[in-house]
């Protein structure tokens, strides 16, 4: 709470990097929720994602990416377009490498685009996964990204443990302009609940399909229904863009799709606080990659691609 002589705060803080950086994970951890997805494979988050967190008199509006990539597809470009628009709209920019990885081919491209795009607003690094190296390499690889590009400040992060994250809060809490709050206090997502409902599923299928099959699969939310009895009928498409996914995704007598329902069902209901009674239904739709409502329901701009 703040009183009138507390000068609130508020501002974006866009979350960039390579795919797999850490970014959702971070997201999460500031919120306090579990906002958007996260999982151990490349290029999960497809849209910009907001979660929103307090700090003090200040609101931390934050925008997860998706991971910043060399594009091949339609898809891909326009991934990478949102990770660049969020960037653009952003008060505050937080670069996150892997500590193990360091300054990658990749991350170099990431801070040539940086320069432009940023202009004068602050960039901070935060050197995620301090857990999985020795801190001794930690010293150098600071130096080594403050000699590639000025960041404002850095910082030594474990995403997932929560770790350094404290400093890393304060610090945009101190960095974000002056002004109103841009959402009610209690409020944790800027993400229609039919959204956050299909990428809890898409989750449970990159979790639980191999190689390039969660790239060419998106899930919908069809028809949402809240039932007298509290509970709430959620109806979902996964659309597939080949006939062979098809049967892949329903598993030997559907037992994987029941699986990974089930997996969603469970996250829905716990996210919601009331039963859920969740249906999944397996399309094949060859062109869905190319199809203009398709990129709308994910949140991208299809002219981006
Ligand atoms: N060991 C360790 N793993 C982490 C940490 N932070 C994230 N991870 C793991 O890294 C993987 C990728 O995390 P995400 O948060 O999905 O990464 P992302 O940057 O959002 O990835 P994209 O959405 O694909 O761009 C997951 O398996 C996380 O559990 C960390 O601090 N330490
Ligand atoms: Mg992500």
């Amino acid at each position: 709470m703040t009183d009138d002589h507390t000068q609130t705060r508020a501002g974006f803080i866009a979350l960039i990097g390579e795919p797999n950086a850490g970014k959702s994970t971070l997201l999460n951890q500031m919120v306090g929720a579990k906002v958007s997805i996260v999982t151990h494979k490349v290029q999960t988050t497809r849209a910009r994602i907001r979660g929103i967190a307090m700090e003090g008199a200040a609101q931390l509006v934050f925008v997860d990416t998706p991971g910043i990539f060399r594009p091949r597809r339609r898809l891909d470009r326009s991934m990478v377009a949102a990770a660049w628009g969020g960037v653009s709209d952003a008060d505050v920019i937080v670069l996150l490498i892997e500590a193990h990885r360091g300054l990658t081919d990749g991350v170099q491209q990431i801070l040539d685009n940086l320069r432009e795009t940023a202009g004068d607003r602050p960039a901070a690094l935060a050197i995620n996964k301090i857990d999985r190296v020795n801190p001794e390499i930690l010293l150098s690889l600071t130096q080594q990204m403050n000699e590639a590009y000025p960041f404002a400040q850095t910082f030594m992060i474990s995403a997932q443990k929560g770790r350094g994250t404290d400093a890393l809060r304060k610090y945009l809490a101190e960095t974000v302009p002056e002004g109103p709050w841009l959402y009610p206090e209690d409020q944790l997502a800027d993400l229609p609940m039919r959204m956050i409902a299909a990428e809890i599923t898409r989750e449970k299928l990159t979790l639980r399909l191999h190689e390039e099959l969660p790239y060419q699969l998106t899930v919908e939310t069809e028809a949402w229904e809240d039932r007298k009895d509290g509970s709430a009928r959620i109806d979902q498409i996964v659309y597939v863009a080949r006939a062979g996914h098809k049967g892949i995704v329903l598993g030997h007598k559907g037992e994987t799709i029941r699986a990974v329902g089930k997996a969603a069902r469970e996250e829905l209901t716990d996210f919601l606080g009331r039963p859920v009674h969740l249906f999944l239904t397996v399309k094949l739709r060859e062109n869905w990659l190319n199809e203009a409502e398709r990129f709308t329901e994910m949140g991208l701009d299809f002219n981006d691609g």
